[in-house]
């Protein structure tokens, strides 16, 4: 809200977290004649439970399985037709989840990239993520959920059109934080990293906010390599996989007073990663993104479009002169995970 502007105590929504009378806008993003909460009142805690329950019967019905898909169900979509498959890697906290809502958002205007949105069969998981971080950007607190711990959870899109061709599809592997940097102390625990194994991509996430922090961004440089070595150590990546670099928040990094030292730190990195494991994968490319600006210094979704084309071209031959050899010699091995009979070789 601009200074001076006044809070209108006589705009109301139902959404609690909408702030419509403050800012005009309306969180969901819908127009305000068409966004059915606005204009009604706060619902009183029993209405609330009702519309509660009978919200919940509606999706049970009219979304069956249209939250987060396992391996399992990757392993069909990889049957079923061109996918590209991709695993979100980082700390907790660098941005995972956002980034991959931040996609999602994008579709909601129309093509990206010339690339346009088909259909999602984890629609819901989208919706309440993207919710929680439309939120999280009006507030300028954070506000996405932690992503538990347990399993990979891949987010999916079909897309169709420019570096899409006729039809493709999308898997984005998400996991919890700790996971990861778990891995860096025990790289055992990367063994049953069921997106890495099968991805087109890693996509490692630098937290522009922690490259800020002067306490932070040695060991920010650390953390990430560990974790890397660890997924190379136990064979969980392959000459086929392309791997893109990618600082986020680039909002709070452009903004601050750091920001050439944060850019120095990210481009040697990148040297870093490149002189370590340049010969393992088949590209090893930066991008730059503000997935869930906290302020208007940028756009939502900065960067994403670029990233997603990246995500999507289809993977490059394997450099020829790798220290590792791919571990699978067929795209066919990519289903193994998914408990198949492993005697026919
Ligand atoms: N300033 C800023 N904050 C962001 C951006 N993207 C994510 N965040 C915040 O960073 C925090 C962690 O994000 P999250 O997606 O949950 O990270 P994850 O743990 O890696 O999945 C949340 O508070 C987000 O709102 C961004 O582009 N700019
Ligand atoms: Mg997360």
């Amino acid at each position: 809200m601009a200074d001076g502007e006044e809070v209108d105590d006589r705009v109301q929504c139902a959404n609690a977290d909408c702030r419509v009378a403050e800012d005009g806008k309306c969180v969901e993003g819908f127009e305000l004649v068409s966004c059915p909460h606005y204009g009604r009142a706060a619902a009183e805690p029993d209405q609330a439970a009702v519309d509660s329950d009978e919200l919940e019967a509606t999706i049970a019905i009219g979304l069956p399985g249209a939250d987060t898909l396992t391996p399992d169900d990757v392993s069909h979509l990889l049957r079923a037709g061109e996918t590209r498959v991709i695993a979100v890697i980082g700390p907790s906290d660098a941005g995972k989840t956002s980034l991959i809502a931040s996609l999602y958002d994008l579709f909601q205007d129309g093509p990206v990239a010339g690339v346009g949105f088909a259909r999602s069969r984890t629609l819901h998981a989208f919706e309440r993520t993207c919710h929680d971080a439309r939120t999280a950007s009006r507030r300028g607190v954070p506000h996405v959920s932690r992503t538990p711990r347990g399993n990979v959870r891949f987010y999916h899109l079909d897309l169709t059109g420019g570096v899409a061709g006729e039809a493709l599809a999308l898997a984005l592997g998400d996991r919890a934080g700790e996971e990861y940097r778990g891995a860096a102390d025990d790289p055992s625990i990367s063994r049953s990293f069921a997106e890495v194994r099968s991805a087109d991509s890693l996509t490692l996430l630098v937290d522009g906010e922690r490259l800020l922090d002067a306490g932070a961004r040695h060991n920010l440089r650390n953390e990430l390599t560990l974790i890397l070595q660890a997924l190379v150590d136990e064979g969980s990546v392959n000459a086929r996989q392309r791997l893109a670099v990618v600082l986020t928040k680039l909002d709070a990094v452009q903004t601050a007073a750091e920001a050439a030292r944060a850019e120095a730190d990210f481009q040697s990195l990148l040297a870093q990663l490149r002189r370590l494991f340049g010969a393992l994968f088949a590209d090893i490319c930066p991008f730059r993104v503000a997935a869930s600006p906290k302020t208007d210094a940028l756009p939502r979704g900065t960067g994403v479009s670029e990233l997603m084309t990246f995500w999507l071209e289809p993977s490059i031959a394997p450099v020829a002169n790798r220290a590792n050899p791919p571990n699978y010699a067929r795209a066919f091995a990519r289903l193994r995970p998914v408990a198949e009979p492993e005697a026919e070789a």
